[in-house]
């Protein structure tokens, strides 16, 4: 037929597996044409082998810039094949036809990854490939375009069965073609635009690596997938699942939320665990053992912690797993986990066990997206907390060096509360959690009240929160969110301040001998 592979074009920067496949190639009768690099590949490897140079007529100039970039590869690639004017223009001008394309890029931002200079970025930006890939895509309809060397297999057997690739593949070829060479382009883009430090953020592309197509979305008749940044950066979307079954989109979206409370508080200083339900933690403690630090966030709110997701910041030892596994639980993620504790985990079929190669860098630059209709809401991450705020103690008390230490807490655990959050501490573990009210005094009052539950398990008298410190996402806009406060027994609270009441709400800790504090930086969540 018309689209039987007569010549392929060869030049790919990865050679994974090209003299394998250009082996079967030449024993298919293909002719095979190919570009300096791979050619040399190829002719080493004793394959018969066309340079491109004498396709064109030209010599590869520039250092390689301009080796492809040329009619006689360009008609042939674009001519199509049963049109009078387009075959009379090749005869003319002498241009055979290519009928297979198989390229891969200059490794771009494999070059940026492992910290290249300036120019040498800039001479990883691949020009002639991605405009062959595009060029070949164009003509699917007569050409066969190939970008990934794991499609060679498929190829092959097209060939050897038929001697030709049929159309619905050569469309699918096309498709993942500019696929490729847009999500090329956007690494180039976004590279420009973190070397410059554009603030505008429409310099920026999103691309992403399909990491699955999940069962459904937040809901089972919306269609969802995972996608990896390929950033690498340490977090679920580079997580490896030890055991269990496949996790759901709201899985992936609490284990996120979990793993990225736990990576607030440093692991060389204390252990720390946090207990996520509904993206919300429903506790946070600290320890000097994982065990230690679970118990105490289990302690805030056990009733919530049921069927949740657990996140830990250091790998998950044999005692640990052994206390985890005693209540019904969704998916432990931590940086590493010993044998020992897998067997445990092991013994829980259900129960999803990811670890990775280290904890999620709080401190991180990089986006958040969300949708909206007809849009992208884009901002950068949320990336500081309290540590990094200039601290002002604004009531007539001081907090006491342990009301300090638990407010910082407080703070950083307040930052990971869906809005209004209010969090109480007491000895570095939360003590009671009020999230996503539309009213702050609610949200205080709800902390307050499941401590009481929370007690009542722990078969103690009153709530949790009294003797405890606490910390507000944003201002207190009245008296009556920091009176709850009072209400529920705190002695300290932490808060940004900056409410055109900060006035009456500092008189109101006064009068209650409360401490406070103003961090300056508001920490909404919505
Ligand atoms: O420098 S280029 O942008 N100019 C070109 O004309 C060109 N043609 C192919 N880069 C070009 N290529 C790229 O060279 C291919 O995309 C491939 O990645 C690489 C293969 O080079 P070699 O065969 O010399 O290793």
């Amino acid at each position: 037929g018309a689209t039987k592979v007569k010549r392929a074009l060869l030049s790919v920067s990865d050679k994974t597996g090209i003299i394998e496949f250009a082996t079967s190639l030449v024993a298919l009768g293909v002719e095979i044409v190919s570009t300096g690099g791979t050619r040399k590949a190829l002719a080493e490897a004793g394959l018969p082998v066309i340079d491109i140079s004498e396709v064109t007529g030209f010599p590869e100039i520039m250092d390689g810039r301009v080796k492809t970039l040329h009619p006689k590869v360009h008609g042939g690639l674009l001519g199509i094949r049963g049109n009078d004017a387009h075959k009379s223009a090749m005869r003319i001008h002498d241009i055979s036809p290519i009928d297979l394309l198989v390229v891969n890029l200059y490794p771009f931002a494999q070059t940026v990854a492992k910290g290249g200079d300036y120019d040498e970025i800039i001479e990883n930006i691949d020009i002639g490939g991605p405009a062959m890939i595009r060029a070949a895509a164009k003509n699917h309809g007569d050409v066969t375009v190939i970008v990934d060397p794991d499609d060679y297999l498929d190829v092959l057997a097209a060939l050897k069965e038929r001697g030709e690739v049929a159309y619905d593949a050569r469309q699918k070829y096309a498709a993942k073609a500019y696929a490729r060479t847009a999500a090329y382009d956007a690494g180039v883009s976004n590279w420009f635009a973190k070397t410059l430090d554009l603030p505008d953020l429409t310099w920026r592309c999103f691309s992403g690596k399909l990491r699955e197509v999940m069962r459904y979305g937040e809901n089972p008749h919306q269609w969802a997938a995972f996608y990896a940044d390929g950033s690498n950066r340490p977090g679920v979307a580079t997580a490896t699942q030890i055991q269990g079954k496949q996790l759901s989109f709201n899985n992936i979206n609490d284990t996120d939320a979990a793993f990225e409370v736990v990576a607030e508080f440093d692991p060389e200083k204390a252990a720390a665990v946090a207990i996520i339900k509904h993206a919300n933690p429903c506790g946070v403690g600290q320890g000097a053992t994982l065990t230690e630090a679970y118990l105490s966030a289990l302690k805030c709110d056990p009733v919530s912690a049921f069927g949740g997701i657990v996140a830990l910041n250091r790998p998950l030892d044999e005692d640990a797993a052994k206390e985890i596994v005693k209540l019904f639980t969704e998916v432990i993620i931590a940086p590493g986990a010993s044998d020992d504790a897998i067997a445990v985990i092991e013994s829980k079929k259900n129960l999803r066990l990811l670890v990775t190669d280290g904890l999620p860098d709080a401190k991180a630059e990089g986006l958040t997206v969300r949708s909206v209709a007809g849009g992208l809401l884009v901002q950068t991450r949320d990336n500081k907390n309290a540590d990094d705020c200039e601290l002002k103690v604004v009531t007539k008390r001081a907090p006491s060096e342990q009301e300090m230490a638990d407010l910082l807490v407080a703070a950083k655990v307040a930052k990971h509360v869906k809005s209004n959050a209010i969090v109480y501490v007491k000895d570095g573990a939360t003590v009671g959690i009020g999230a996503g009210q539309m009213s702050r005094v609610d949200s205080a009052r709800i902390a307050h009240k499941k401590s009481k539950d929370a007690a009542k398990a722990a078969k103690e008298k009153g709530a949790l929160t009294e003797g405890s410190v606490v910390a507000s996402d944003a201002f207190f806009p009245f008296a009556d969110g920091l009176e709850a406060l009072v209400e529920a027994g705190a002695t300290a609270v932490i808060q940004p301040g900056g409410s055109v009441r900060d006035e009456e709400v500092i008189a109101a800790a006064d009068k209650a001998g409360l401490a406070m504090v103003f961090t300056g930086m508001r920490h909404f969540r919505h």
